[in-house]
């Protein structure tokens, strides 16, 4: 089988270079051509159209409304407020509104080609980078988002920084194209591989390209990775392609058990895909974590599908070599690497603890809601963007984006507490104590205007249906119960709606198909209870379930355990009509666009 076309494109692209240079200083076109579409990714950039005039664009005959989408990445989601003000000041420039991701990572959406240098600059010169925030390469590395200042998360920050700088891309087209020559360099000192490791691991055209672990062709698609701290499992390993999960022994972290093969993105009547949770590998020292990565991520690279990249994701690669192959091929890549039994793993929940807590060094931090992780002003609602700037500029605190799309205010000493407070509420940035557990905790993927691939309406669907279900779980006394809804605007999973307890996927515009049977602790695939429903049938279909769970359930259950303890999840999501449903709309958009890097 021939290689896929973004393959070739890769081949061909003079380490990411291609003709990127040329067509951002053409004038005359307002977008790249679809090759380029292909490797500005790489460099943390998506070409997108506006949704909301596509149609009347089309009527009228006019070229769609062209803008960017530009994604900086920062292990552990970590943001100074310099860092932070940079962005506010390009994002004012651009679409007006900031959005922190589900990894951690903070988006710009609506940039203008010829402004793109600009933003990708700056992020760039804030100490923050673009560079692998998307495309086939190791992406931003999530890790516990709390800045608790113990061994475990102390290390696992460390870890999270050590990973992302250990896979990086080297190759010196983001330089030029962004940075006019002007190289950052990230700190190899922490990161130095040893020699056994890299005699198995090296990339066959690493010396023609400068690239050791990618080589050439890069990997054969996105690879992703997190490190999560029992009990909280906030940055969701179960879906990472690589989790870490450390073994702490009298306070000290030991090593780390690493998971493999976890996943969501399903596509759309390709019934051969489907959403995988991670599974055990193994247990390393603490000082072979990192390369213990580097034999994943090559053995990934050098056996994942580089013919279909609807399964050339390392969860495939896992499946068709099975886990032990797998395990085999990794330890094979680990000479002098002690590797041993993965140890016993328990999660509780995926949430983060919003309002104030003790760092414990003497600093306090304060978890802010941010609904769906848009950071705009709102009329008549919460000036998150007024008072997150302001924070930064006057208070000049640091900030972390949470895997729950939230925003942590770190180090905050006990005199600026009220300063804080005073400033959130001059803003009217709710106090999540008022909030159901389930409020705090919902998540939904961008999707439309932005998103290219969305069917359905996401972000601006899931606060109004959460209205609602508010609203019933208040009336059956169940508001301080922790049920993770979550909800995407197609099968693609950013939302991770696969584990959730109640998971909602666009299928087309207003229908959703509806998951349940997840956890809260993100452990548990949900199975598909029903193939179609409507946006506004979404409380009255959930209704049921938490009436018999307020009647049913146990002294302190939540919904998660009552369902494992009661019901059977339905079909694992892949059963062949919910993919056949599916197809229907993916033929229409079939065609415009180019085979998706992702
Ligand atoms: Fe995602 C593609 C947004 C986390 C699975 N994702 C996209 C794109 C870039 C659409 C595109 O390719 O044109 C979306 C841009 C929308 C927009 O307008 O901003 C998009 N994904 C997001 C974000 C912003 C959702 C959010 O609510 O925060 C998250 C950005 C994270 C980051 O900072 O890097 C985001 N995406 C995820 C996750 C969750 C995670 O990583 O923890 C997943 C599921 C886990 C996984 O990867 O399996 C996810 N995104 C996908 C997929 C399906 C991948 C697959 O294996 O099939 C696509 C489509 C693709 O890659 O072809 C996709
Ligand atoms: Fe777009 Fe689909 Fe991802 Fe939502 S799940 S952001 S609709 S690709």
């Amino acid at each position: 089988m021939s290689k896929s076309s973004v393959e070739e494109i890769k081949d061909q692209s003079s380490g990411l270079r291609g003709r990127i240079a040329q067509d951002l200083s053409n004038g005359a076109l307002s977008h790249v051509e679809d090759a380029e579409n292909v490797l500005l990714k790489f460099h943390g950039t998506y070409q997108q159209d506006d949704r909301d005039l596509r149609a009347q664009r089309t009527k009228e005959k006019l070229d769609k409304a062209w803008s960017f989408m530009v994604r900086s990445k920062m292990p552990g989601g970590r943001v100074s407020a310099e860092q932070w003000l940079i962005h506010h000041d390009l994002c004012v420039k651009s679409e007006g509104s900031i959005r922190l991701t589900n990894r951690q990572g903070i988006q710009l959406h609506g940039v203008l080609k010829g402004n793109l240098k600009e933003v990708i600059g700056g992020i760039c010169r804030s100490g923050l980078s673009t560079m692998g925030a998307c495309g086939d390469v190791v992406r931003n590395t999530m890790g516990p988002a709390a800045p608790v200042k113990d061994a475990a998360h102390l290390d696992a920050h460390l870890l999270a920084e050590e990973l992302s700088a250990r896979f990086l891309w080297r190759s010196q087209s983001y330089a030029d194209i962004w940075l006019d020559g002007e190289k950052v360099e990230p700190d190899w000192a922490s990161v130095v591989v040893s020699p056994s490791v890299r005699e198995k691991t090296i990339a066959p055209e690493a010396a023609e390209t400068g690239e050791p672990i990618y080589g050439k062709h890069y990997l054969p698609r996105k690879f992703k990775i997190g490190i999560a701290i029992p009990p909280c499992n906030d940055a969701d390993v179960y879906s990472q392609d690589l989790g870490f999960v450390p073994h702490i022994v009298a306070g000290k972290v030991e090593g780390y058990t690493l998971l493999v093969g976890g996943g969501f993105g399903m596509s759309h009547g390709q019934l051969n895909t489907r959403p995988f949770l991670a599974q055990p590998l193994f247990y390393v020292p603490r000082a072979h974590a990192v390369d213990a990565a580097e034999a994943v991520v090559t053995t990934q690279r050098d056996h994942g599908n580089r013919t279909e990249r609807k399964n050339a994701r390392l969860k495939y690669t896992v499946q068709s070599m099975g886990i032990e192959g797998f395990r085999a091929e990794c330890v094979r890549r680990l000479p002098s690497v002690p590797v041993e039994a993965p140890k016993p793993v328990h999660f509780a929940t995926v949430e983060d603890n919003l309002g104030w807590y003790e760092q414990g060094d003497g600093k306090l931090y304060c978890a802010v809601y941010v609904s769906m992780g848009r950071v705009t002003d709102r009329a008549n609602g919460p000036a998150y963007l007024s008072a997150f700037n302001e924070i930064a500029r006057e208070l000049k605190l640091p900030f972390i984006v949470t895997p729950n799309t939230n925003l942590i205010i770190a180090d905050v000493s006990p005199a600026l507490r009220d300063q804080v407070n005073a400033i959130l509420a001059r803003h009217s940035v709710p106090h999540s104590d008022g909030m159901t557990a389930a409020r705090r905790v919902a998540h939904a993927c961008v999707a439309l205007p932005t998103c290219g691939l969305s069917l359905s309406e996401s972000e601006r669907a899931l606060p109004g249906v959460m209205d609602h279900i508010d609203a019933i779980l208040r009336e059956l006394g169940l508001e301080k119960e922790p049920i993770l809804f979550r909800m995407t605007g197609c099968p693609n999973g950013c939302g991770r709606p696969y584990n959730a307890d109640f998971g909602f996927v666009g299928r087309a515009p207003n229908k959703y198909a509806m998951f349940i049977g997840g956890s809260i602790a993100g452990d548990r695939l949900a199975g598909l209870e029903q193939k179609t429903i409507t946006g506004d049938a979404i409380p009255a279909v959930v209704r049921p379930w938490l009436e018999s769970f307020a009647k049913e359930r146990g002294p302190g259950e939540t919904f998660s355990a009552w369902f494992g303890r009661t019901r059977k999840a339905g079909p694992a999501p892949d059963p062949e009509q919910f993919h056949i449903e599916f197809a229907e709309r993916a033929a229409k958009l079939a065609g415009q666009r180019v085979e998706a890097a992702g």
